[in-house]
């Protein structure tokens, strides 16, 4: 007689999904992009918090990094904006409904060229959305020009030097306002995920700069964007933990050589300290640290600044609870004797 086995039991996460319900469609970027891998890591990211895919936007510009919204949470809102301009479908989106998750995906062409002058506006305004650069220092999609984050000396395929400096869009952002800036690798899957989840529980705009290298156009000897470079140059600030507020873990520490922050939803990050004395509360300390990895041809990872409790730009708008948009016309719409009052006033 044989005995059938039960089927094991799938894993569901705090809201009762299974993994596969954050997935997206097929992808139809090279094998082994960078971008592909920070596709799973938002997937992972996402079921661990259990974001709800259904209350999720995901927005993005234009560029191989820009497609790749389709390639995870496959049921939640999308809006492939124009190139560079995903910043202010953004803000639109979340001033209608400011109870949407927005995960935004863009380039370093897509942001830091075409799209600068609205990166610089979202930064300094604190909007509550996750902004990802999947960084390979390159236009991938139009054949791998040099982009405004490729290094200065670094080669193309092609042999061409690049004789211009970078943009670094970490300490740029923290300059304007930027409330949470970290900075990671597409090919460091544990410290990739830990930044995802704590920038998921960040109230305000958590920017993450991902090395993320194209394998068809900048994967090369002499591109300081490749996997090779990237894995032998990046420098941890520090070793993070990420504990949500929903999760009971307690984690055992020396003190002194780990720093406890707490998120706004009482979500908690543990940051122990590698060699030197790192704070990413210290707005100084990160301009400084980019600067002193940048001058040693080296790129500084993990979170590089955060200010937890700083106000969002729904709370400087002072905006009403419910979302705009589920708002009754006789809440949104002034009465007719305001209006005349108004003319009146004008007159
Ligand atoms: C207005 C406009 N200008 C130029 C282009 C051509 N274009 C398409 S993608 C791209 C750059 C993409 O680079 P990046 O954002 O770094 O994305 P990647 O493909 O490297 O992921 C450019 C210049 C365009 N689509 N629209
Ligand atoms: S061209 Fe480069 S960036 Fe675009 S999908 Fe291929 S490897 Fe990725
Ligand atoms: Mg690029």
């Amino acid at each position: 007689m044989t005995v059938a086995t039960p089927e094991p039991k799938k894993k569901v996460n705090r809201i009762g999904l299974k993994q596969e319900i954050y997935r997206g469609g097929k992808t139809t970027l090279c094998a082994g992009c960078g971008h592909n891998s920070i596709s799973e890591r938002i997937i992972d990211a996402c079921y661990r918090m259990g974001v709800n895919p259904d209350r999720v936007i995901k927005l993005s510009g234009i560029g191989c990094s820009s497609k790749s919204p389709a390639y995870f949470l496959g049921s939640a809102h999308g809006f492939n904006a124009v190139h560079g301009r995903m910043p202010s479908v953004g803000t639109g989106a979340l001033l209608a409904n400011r109870n949407l998750v927005a995960i935004g995906v863009s380039g370093d062409g897509d942001t830091g060229a075409i799209g600068i002058g609205q990166f610089v506006h979202l930064m300094r305004r604190n909007l509550p959305l996750l902004y990802i650069i999947e960084d390979n220092g390159c236009y991938g999609l139009t054949k791998g020009q040099f982009s405004p984050t490729a290094d200065y000396g670094s080669k193309a395929k092609t042999g061409v030097v690049n004789d211009l400096p970078p943009i670094d869009t970490c300490a740029l952002a923290i300059e304007l306002g930027a409330s949470f800036v970290a900075r990671s690798f597409s090919g460091d899957k544990k410290q990739l995920e830990a930044v995802l989840t704590a920038a998921l529980s960040h109230r305000g705009t958590a920017m993450l700069d991902v090395l993320s290298p194209c394998v068809t156009f900048n994967d090369h000897e002499g591109s300081t964007k490749s996997y090779a470079h990237a894995r032998s140059h990046k420098e941890a600030l520090e070793d993070l933990s990420f504990v949500p507020y929903f999760e009971d873990i307690e984690i055992d520490y020396e003190p002194g050589t780990t720093q406890e922050v707490e998120m706004h939803d009482g979500s908690r990050l543990y940051l122990k300290k590698l060699e030197q004395d790192y704070n990413p509360l210290d707005k100084m300390q990160a301009i400084q640290a980019l600067h002193e990895t940048r001058s040693r041809g080296e790129f500084a990872t993990g979170l590089i600044y955060v200010e937890p409790k700083k106000a969002d730009f729904i709370d400087v708008l002072n905006l009403v609870d419910e979302p705009l948009a589920t708002l009754p016309q006789n809440r949104v719409r002034p009465p007719e004797s305001v209006l005349s009052e108004i003319m009146e006033g004008v007159r």
